[in-house]
């Protein structure tokens, strides 16, 4: 395995001014011609990049080229400098198998709809390209085919049965291409520009889906209106295609005017999607389409400046969120989901930066780190700069870049020229690995309030040392009868340790610390359990009043899990936060659902103790159990009340009312034995709270008749047999869902080579933390077993679910070397590819 390093990169020497492309489509023998022109900009030889290609042939200016220049084993063509005029026309004619390709990286067959995934590096599977992010041009295709629909990137130049011609003018790199071929039908609609241009706009989906493909044309309407209000943009072609694929290694793709999605991220009606799902369809539909200009218009120079727009278009995405729907909910489930991914991939073997500088197969590296840390960095500046700052350096950063492929560095100069801000330290961010821990203690005297902050980040692999970093701390002050008495003040942290002093004040405060959740830290304070629940019932941000209610949890869970104390404070402050539960059900629901057991985990091993899955999920069991019984009353009362009367929408409110009662349900049926979830998985119109009961009665054991009449209902729907894939292991009691696993991975309903549905049920299991940690080793050779087996037929989806091991060593001696043994399998498995060994070497180092 070669490691590619960014201190390697060069320029190349080309310039490609155009790109012909002529597709004669067969699923075993499709054909495909190209004519690439090239302009030298530099000395050297032409290095091209081509992997599984049947060469036919090739040609520069007409004159035929020896296949001999192929070197094969690295996957190039080199072309000799000395055999090249200045400018020239490359062609050469390859054969390609989308039958074959189960990697569904290139060009491939999904449910008999050819189409394409070409990032990171899938075009050089179609043809021999220079396959590189930095090498932009416009691109003509030709699509031959018996298919009925035919698209590819740009505008439509012509359109004939069994032959479609498209253009695309804007210069892009070959990882944007896409092309589409199939029986496919469209919902369409048009959006006007700011500028006045019309827009047609297509959502093509499977014949027969079309009835579920409304609020995905819906959310890209709102999308387009958002990036013109926001941020100025305006869409540039005349066309915008979105299609919906079964078979797709993630959730979906930005090709340039021919976005290709995962038909989960496309597809909902009320029936068959949870309000989760489509609050999932509007965000990806937004960030695909926000990738437009985060992306495409200005690219990446090479892939370790991935999160230059990854980072960014999350955080457009993030910001999408919160204006379509609430603020303060969307921060607090982000915040949620960097904890779990983002932070626990910083915390073991495969924390990497932001930024990284090595890389052995570059589709490891769209990772929570790369997304979700990119965001928060940039969530980081805007609240540096201000409001202001971040509007005026955006502008000049489109303004600046446009039609360019850009590093980081970029980035950060367009905010210092943009600010006059020096931000050299902050670059940090950008280059250093590891979570920092925030230290508080305060001091009190006479009216004075000195707080003293430390940080320290522990070495992450390959970064012993790590210099402190510019942290943005937003903080207020509560008196000790609730009342704010400093509103939200930024403190900026640039060194090891710094105090900052607050004087004046009448009685001693509490501080409400990282309001916002400011910076992507840990936080380490003494606070008592009064003063969570202080802050819990007054704080005026709802994330720090929603941590401080988290973190009483938390403590009252790890103390029983530990074998400490039972957690008395949670359940009094439970009490309140009941009783004021409607006037904000989403607030009140995001408190009631308990911390999960990775989390817990993960914060027990921050403290240095060793997590025990049986005793975290005992703990929860038991403090949701007292939960329930000490508030039945309030809780059914509210889960009556939280009904939902009328047609189903899948807006912010609705869907508030609906987490509040399935959080009630979840604690009610704990102890009513599943009586009300049965009621409900009867009743329930919706999938929302469909699915709720079921996972409801899954964990309480009672789900039997509820599962069959489910897969009855929807056993011609794939999507929604993957939730029924997934809920089971998931939600089944630890001690038996290896062996449920095991059942429903038997043939012939598991189509185990389609990635949703494997990762529904082989996701569903590491999701279930005693489950998958289960002292007898069970859970991992489970995993392994079919990692092993996925591994030969599609590499990018298998090394992507290889991160459920990252967090092994921190677990007991007994499950270390049960999960030792399960990887050591994995790695030492004949023909393991890159993507995989790759990710278990790291995980094992
Ligand atoms: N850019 C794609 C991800 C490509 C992943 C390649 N392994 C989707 C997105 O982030 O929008
Ligand atoms: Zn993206």
């Amino acid at each position: 395995t070669v490691t590619q390093y960014l201190a390697d990169w060069r320029p190349y020497p080309f310039e490609v001014t155009q790109t012909r492309l002529e597709f004669d489509l067969a699923p075993r023998t499709t054909r495909v011609r190209s004519q690439i022109g090239f302009r030298r900009k530099d000395t050297g030889d032409l290095v091209l990049d081509g992997a599984g290609l049947k060469t036919l042939s090739l040609a520069i200016d007409g004159r035929s080229l020896d296949l001999g220049l192929i070197r094969a084993d690295q996957e190039k063509l080199v072309i000799p400098a000395a055999d090249l005029p200045e400018s020239f026309t490359f062609e050469a004619e390859v054969e390609i198998d989308p039958e074959a390709n189960t990697a569904l990286e290139g060009l491939y067959l999904s449910g008999g709809i050819f189409c394409t995934q070409c990032e990171a590096e899938g075009f050089r599977h179609i043809t021999w390209y220079p396959d590189r992010p930095d090498v932009m041009a416009p691109f003509h295709v030709t699509i031959r085919s018996d298919k009925p629909v035919l698209l590819s990137n740009g505008n439509p130049m012509s359109n004939t049965t069994k032959e479609a011609v498209w253009h695309d003018p804007w210069p892009k790199p070959a990882y944007l291409f896409a092309l589409v071929a199939g029986d496919l039908v469209a919902i369409s609609d048009s959006f006007t520009t700011m500028s006045g241009r019309k827009v047609a706009l297509n959502v093509w989906v499977r014949p027969g889906d079309q009835d579920r493909a409304g609020y995905a044309m819906e959310s890209l309407i709102r999308s387009m209106k958002w990036d013109e209000e926001a941020y100025g943009r305006e869409y540039d072609l005349d066309v915008f295609n979105i299609v919906a694929v079964d078979d797709f290694n993630m959730g979906a793709m930005e090709n340039k005017g021919l976005n290709i999605f995962n038909s989960k991220l496309v597809l909902a009606s009320a029936e068959t999607a949870t309000d989760g799902d489509y609050e999932r369809i509007e965000g990806v539909i937004g960030h695909e389409y926000f990738h437009n200009w985060t992306g495409n218009r200005i690219t990446c120079r090479d892939w370790f400046q991935l999160c230059l727009k990854e980072g960014l278009t999350v955080f457009r995405d993030q910001q999408f969120t919160s204006d379509m729907r609430s603020a303060a909910v969307k921060r607090i489930h982000d915040v949620q989901t960097l904890r779990a991914r983002q932070f626990r991939e910083d915390a073991g073997p495969l924390a990497h930066p932001p930024c990284p500088d090595h890389y052995q197969e570059i589709n490891n590296f769209y990772t929570a780190t790369v997304y979700e840390k990119g965001a928060e960095v940039i969530g980081m500046l805007k609240r540096l700069v201000g409001e202001a700052g971040y509007r005026k350096a955006l502008d000049l950063y489109f303004d600046r870049h446009d039609g360019q492929a850009c590093t980081i560095e970029d980035w950060i100069t367009v905010f210092e020229d943009a600010t006059g801000r020096d931000l050299t330290r902050f670059k940090r961010w950008y280059t250093d690995a590891g979570t920092p821990r925030l230290s508080l203690s305060e001091e009190w005297r006479d009216g004075t309030l000195t707080l003293n902050f430390r940080q320290e980040t522990v070495p992450t692999p390959g970064q012993p040392d790590k210099p402190p970093r510019v942290i943005p701390i937003a903080l207020g002050l509560i008196g000790p009868n609730g009342d704010e008495v400093l509103p939200t003040t930024m403190l900026e942290m640039t060194w090891a340790e710094q105090s900052f002093r607050f004087d004046g004040l009448g009685a001693r405060p509490v501080v409400s610390l990282l309001r916002g959740f400011s910076a992507p830290v840990t936080v380490s304070r003494e606070i008592t359990a009064d003063e969570q629940a202080l802050l819990l019932a007054h704080d005026t941000d709802p994330y720090a009043r929603w941590q401080a209610g988290h973190d009483l949890a938390l403590d009252a869970l790890i103390a029983r899990a530990t074998g400490v104390t039972d957690g008395a404070e949670f359940r009094h402050a439970i009490g309140g936060l009941l009783a004021d539960a409607e006037s904000d059900p989403a607030f009140a629901a995001l408190c009631l659902w308990l911390p999960g057991e990775e989390e817990i985990a993960t914060t027990i091993a921050t403290r240095g103790l060793t997590p025990d899955p049986d005793a975290i999920h005992a703990a929860r069991e038991a403090l949701a159990r007292d939960i329930a019984s000490a508030h039945e009353q309030a809780l059914a009362r509210l889960y009556d009340a939280m009904d939902n009367p009328g047609p189903y929408r899948p807006d912010a409110e609705g869907g508030a009312r609906r987490s509040l009662r399935l959080a009630c349900l979840g604690l009610l049926s704990r102890i009513d034995a599943g009586k009300r979830a049965g009621t409900l998985f009867g009743a329930a119109s919706n999938m929302t709270e469909r699915q709720g009961a079921l996972e409801c009665l899954i964990a309480t054991g009672k789900d039997g008749d509820a599962l069959v009449a489910f897969a009855q209902e929807f056993g011609s729907n794939r999507l929604v047999m993957d939730k029924w894939f997934m809920v089971q292991p998931l939600r089944t009691a630890p001690g038996l869902a290896v062996a449920r696993a095991r059942e429903l991975a038997a043939p012939p309903d598991f189509d185990w080579k389609n990635p949703n549905r494997f990762r529904a049920l082989i996701g569903g299991l590491t999701g279930n933390h005693a489950a998958f940690h289960a002292a007898d080793g069970s859970g991992y050779g489970f995993v392994v077993d079919w990692l092993m087996r996925l591994d030969p037929v599609n590499p990018q989806t298998t090394a992507r679910m290889c991160s459920a091991f990252e967090t092994w060593t921190r677990y007991d001696a007994g499950r270390q070397a049960h999960a030792r043994a399960a990887l050591s399998r994995l790695a030492a498995m004949p023909g393991l590819s890159r993507n995989t060994a790759e990710m278990v070497t790291r995980i094992l180092a």
